[in-house]
């Protein structure tokens, strides 16, 4: 006992008694200067959607594609997929460190487009990872690692929320460009033009290659090559994070159109991938991770080092997701299946923009919701301010991230209405 009161951890916790002995430890806390912290930004709107009773809640925080029904969608080319998958019996070994070989070829091939010179020299390196965040961060880790310029990453204002942990995180700076202008719910070509030209020579620069998140607001291809020339001017590294392939226009070529031109200018771009959306394959967290090099020897050395970042964090990484993707990119007519369900996915959004802004139009508002159907992808960056994204969730349950983003692709027939009234109440 004397030993026992003499010890630091007893001191400090009045509550231990002696006759509780060993077990008394359970009680006394390692982490005691833990602070609570705040939920998450996005994740976080769907906890507080699960709690609420209303039968017309909406979920329209995380970005997930429901069906009119309002339905999670499995895609049919996944369905297909999984069951020719589960046909051939195949082992659960390890997979390599960097991924399933033919996955992170296909994956290579749907970015850059199959005949690239950049696949045809072998010039690139890509690697399998934990969907867009993994690819994200493994990419986050490297740049800290490795690129020898400023330690900064220029996002652009607004962008994802996830982006900034993530990079901070991995230990590089954030700063920001202009990109977003409130007053048109549009593009700020111009600021963001003069914003780019004053970055510090070498630094990072992120750039969302299609469907912006959280804006829908994407450069036009002319506005694209003029911001192409800047980057290059001032010898930017190119981040290109793609997580909508095919939500923007419906097209996974169309969609990849920035990455391959600024390839094309020689741009040795990094770059991420997801196929959560894109395929639906959410929870299965398929991603890639690329980074373009300059010859095939560089490719191998970079190579290495990934592979040496990625061995200690998970180790490899999980093969039923890339199993099911390598599946739909190499088996011809599922690949065609898919093209067509992304398209079908891509122009149910569309049409529930259009819905939107006629009932809002119908409701009486008398604001302008150009912006509405001009912005592309997933989300709606609606201009509601804090308090009336508040409003709308009290009184309405419909459930937006604080930044009056909303998921268009949890809209449907069936809820655009309610959507439309609840804006209007809360807007006029
Ligand atoms: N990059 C961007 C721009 C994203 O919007 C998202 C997902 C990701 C990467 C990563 O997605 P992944 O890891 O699932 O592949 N953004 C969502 C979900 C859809 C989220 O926040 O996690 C969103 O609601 O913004």
């Amino acid at each position: 006992m004397a030993l026992l009161k003499s010890n630091k951890v007893f001191v400090s916790l009045g509550n231990i008694t002696p006759s509780l002995g060993v077990l008394s430890a359970r009680n006394s806390s390692w982490w005691g200067g833990v602070q609570m912290g705040p939920p998450d930004p996005i994740l976080g709107v769907t906890e507080a959607f699960k709690k609420d009773s209303n039968p017309k809640k909406m979920n329209l925080g995380v970005g997930a594609y429901r069906d009119d029904q309002g339905k999670p969608f499995v895609l049919s080319c996944v369905r297909k997929a999984e069951a020719l998958i589960a046909a051939k019996q195949l082992d659960k070994e390890y997979l390599p460190i960097g991924g399933l070989g033919d996955f992170t070829k296909a994956c290579a091939q749907l970015a850059l487009g199959a005949d690239n010179e950049v696949l045809k020299s072998g010039r690139n390196i890509t690697v399998q990872t934990i969907s867009g965040t993994g690819s994200l961060r493994i990419g986050a880790n490297f740049l800290s690692r490795f690129h020898g310029g400023p330690r900064d990453v220029y996002l652009p204002k607004p962008s994802w929320g996830n982006h900034t942990p993530i990079f901070r995180d991995a230990g590089m700076q954030l700063k920001a460009y202009r990109y977003y202008d409130p007053s048109t719910c549009g593009f700020d070509f111009k600021g963001a033009l003069e914003d780019i030209s004053k970055i510090p020579e070498q630094s990072v620069i992120l750039l969302h290659a299609c469907a912006h998140n959280p804006t829908g607001v994407d450069p036009r291809p002319e506005q694209w090559k003029e911001i192409a020339d800047i980057v290059k001017k001032r010898n930017l590294l190119v981040f290109f994070d793609m997580a909508y392939q095919g939500f923007a226009s419906g097209d996974i070529d169309r969609d990849a159109w920035a990455v391959r031109y600024f390839v094309e200018q020689g741009h040795n771009i990094v770059l991420s991938q997801s196929y959560a959306k894109n395929m639906g394959l959410y929870g299965e967290r398929v991603g890639g991770f690329t980074v373009v090099c300059k010859d095939s020897e560089e490719a191998k050395r970079v190579e290495s080092q990934l592979k040496i970042l990625i061995r200690p964090i998970y180790s490899n990484p999980p093969m039923n997701g890339a199993r099911i993707a390598t599946t739909i990119l190499n088996t011809p007519d599922l690949r065609a299946l898919w093209l067509e369900e992304v398209h079908g996915m891509a122009n149910r959004i569309i049409r529930m923009r259009e819905q939107l802004a006629a009932g809002l139009k119908k409701n009486g508002s008398t604001h302008n919701w150009q912006h509405v159907t001009d912005q592309i992808g997933m989300f709606c960056f609606t201009g509601l301010k804090p308090e009336q994204v508040e409003r709308i969730t009290k009184e309405f349950s419909v459930y937006m991230t604080k930044d009056g983003r909303i998921s268009m692709a949890g809209v449907s027939s069936g809820n655009v209405e309610y959507l439309a009234e609840a804006i209007h109440a809360v807007s006029k």
